[in-house]
């Protein structure tokens, strides 16, 4: 639900995730919250009450949006609504997505959406981190990316989900292709061993090491949980 459908279309229907949906893996609805307008001017904002800088969305349009969707879908689907004032978007929630059937994503813009129709409809607000952005579209191409490369058969190559950064709590370790030397910088030599063990040994120290390198916030919920 977007007042930008056009932003959210471009943004969609390329790379990875254009090929899922055109091959019906996944399914992608957009709708136009302008659409489910009343008026001839076709208004979705106006002024806040009490004052202040910019619009708020109106609760009609939105509400109206919701219920066509429902009613077309046949089934009552989680609302995500995304805010800054949202639970921030990590791996774990990734996964829980992933195992529903149908999920909103309500995009709000200028000063947001009145509070009445997310109290109504809304189940879940997220953030996808400590930030500010012009409205909710591009973060919900956030997590529809993180959410669709999860759905089987949407990744080439089914391995590259499970053994990617985050899977386990860690970064991923660093790859390398050929020249086995280039920049005067070599290739680590266990991985031109082709001894298995060894390199999956070498890959999950480096993990841990970039881990805390990188990430000591990771780094310690990781060595938390053993
Ligand atoms: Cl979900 N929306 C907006 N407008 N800004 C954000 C955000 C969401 N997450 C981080 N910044």
């Amino acid at each position: 639900m977007t007042l930008f459908p056009e932003m959210i279309g471009q943004g969609m229907n390329t790379s990875i995730l254009g090929r899922a949906i055109q091959s019906g893996l996944i399914e992608l609805e957009i709708k136009n919250i302008r659409d489910y307008t009343l008026d001839k001017h076709r208004k979705v904002d106006d002024y806040p009450y009490g004052g202040g800088a910019g619009m708020v969305m109106e609760a009609e349009p939105v509400y109206r949006c919701y219920e066509a969707i429902c009613s077309e879908a046949g089934c009552v689907p989680r609302v995500v609504y995304l805010t800054p004032q949202g639970s921030v978007f990590r791996q774990e929630m990734v996964k829980e997505y992933a195992r529903e059937e149908d999920i909103i994503f309500l995009c709000g813009h200028y000063e947001g959406i009145d509070e009445r129709v997310l109290e109504e409809i809304v189940t879940d607000y997220v953030s996808i981190g400590d930030y500010v952005l012009t409205g909710g579209e591009l973060p919900a191409m956030v997590m529809m990316d993180a959410i669709a490369r999860l759905v089987p058969g949407v990744l080439n190559n089914e391995e590259s989900a499970g053994t990617e950064s985050f899977s386990d709590g860690l970064l991923e370790y660093p790859q390398y292709t050929r020249p086995p030397e280039i920049l005067g910088r070599k290739v680590p030599e266990v991985l031109l061993g082709g001894h298995h063990e060894k390199i999956r040994q070498w890959r999950q120290e480096q993990s841990v090491q970039r881990t805390r390198e990188r990430r000591p916030d990771l780094y310690e919920i990781w060595k938390e949980e053993g």
